[in-house]
């Protein structure tokens, strides 16, 4: 028998302000253009595309504390996805957010939330982005979402205008964090202080990626299963794989340890919601690179829903025989 198809709602949320460069705002087109939803609908899935949200600048966004960039634009783009996450979850669907800057899980990660409290995250990226606005040394919303998404760390967030919508939705412990490699100081602190789990590109080579995944649903499901938000940075990837994107970081994931951390969550059956973010149709040095980039992403997000590197007979119910 085939297996229960599943219902994706894709959100593209073209969201660049929680950053510095120009481009990630194309990121939902290229990763379109790359034929993410023809990749959904041949593995049997019903995709539901609900098109990009419209987001505005704010006029006169001030910097926040003469440093941190754009708070107003990002808080209201990010209250507009939460809206759009939520709705979609419960509506039943598996919901993929396509970014945008990755200050874009303030929204994806709030409104999923609000239909799975218990949800837990999987961060997979090059960075922690766990920067409070009093750390932050570039001023970008993109190094900071999970210190307003954590509770523990409310006494040390400031209130930004344009983020009194938010509300704190996770704990320490519905954390893990997958390919680490470039942490500031003051990241690494919350790390350790808090008790985050985080397994590095280091951990990665000293116990292989299967040991990480197994730990990684100890640590998440090992006492009840849950929903799993999958928030997937593109620069977690090696430059050599993804070149388009923001802050390329050398020694980052192969292209089979990617493809090994989707198709695990994939197995779980929990798998809730994820955000594909970073891709910069702009900053590849030519077409080509940008394309491979666009098409890696696609390859997560197909390997999320059920694509395997041993093939699956979705098409065959029989083999045909000669008449
Ligand atoms: N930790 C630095 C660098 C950074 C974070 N996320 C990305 N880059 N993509 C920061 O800006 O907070
Ligand atoms: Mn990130
Ligand atoms: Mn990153």
């Amino acid at each position: 028998p085939r297996r229960r198809a599943h219902s994706v709602a894709l959100v593209g949320a073209p969201l660049s302000r929680g950053q510095k460069r120009g481009g990630v705002d194309h990121g939902p087109a290229t990763l379109r253009a790359a034929g993410l939803v023809e990749r959904l609908a041949g593995l049997g899935c019903q995709v539901h595309d609900f098109g990009d949200l419209n987001f505005t600048q704010v006029p006169n966004d001030e910097l926040y504390n003469n440093l941190v960039l754009y708070p107003r634009s990002v808080g209201l783009a990010t209250q507009m996805l939460a809206d759009a996450v939520s709705r979609a979850v419960a509506a039943g669907h598996r919901c993929v957010t396509l970014g945008g800057d990755h200050s874009l899980a303030l929204g994806s990660v709030s409104g999923h939330a609000r239909q799975h409290p218990h949800l837990g995250v999987i961060w997979v990226d090059a960075h922690a982005d766990i920067n409070t606005p009093l750390t932050t040394q570039s001023g970008s919303l993109h190094g900071q979402p999970l210190s307003f998404l954590l509770r523990e760390l409310q006494d040390k967030v400031p209130q930004l205008p344009g983020f009194s919508w938010l509300k704190p939705c996770l704990s320490a412990s519905d954390i893990v964090y997958i390919g680490l490699r470039d942490l500031d100081p003051a990241e690494h602190y919350i790390l350790k202080n808090f008790d985050i789990q985080y397994f590095s590109m280091r951990d990665i080579d000293h116990l292989g990626i299967r040991k990480v995944m197994e730990r990684t649903f100890e640590r998440l499901m090992g006492r009840r299963q849950r929903p799993i938000h999958l928030s997937f940075d593109i620069d977690a990837f090696d430059p050599s794989l993804a070149p388009a994107t923001g802050t390329p970081v050398l020694g980052g994931l192969t292209y089979r340890e990617g493809m090994y951390i989707t198709e695990e969550i994939h197995s779980t059956g929990m798998l809730s919601a994820v955000d594909m973010v970073e891709v910069n149709p702009l900053l590849g040095a030519s077409q080509e690179a940008v394309k491979a980039t666009a098409r890696l992403a696609v390859d997560v997000i197909a390997t999320c829903f059920g694509q395997t590197r041993e093939g699956a007979h979705t098409t065959f119910d029989e083999l045909p025989t000669p008449s």
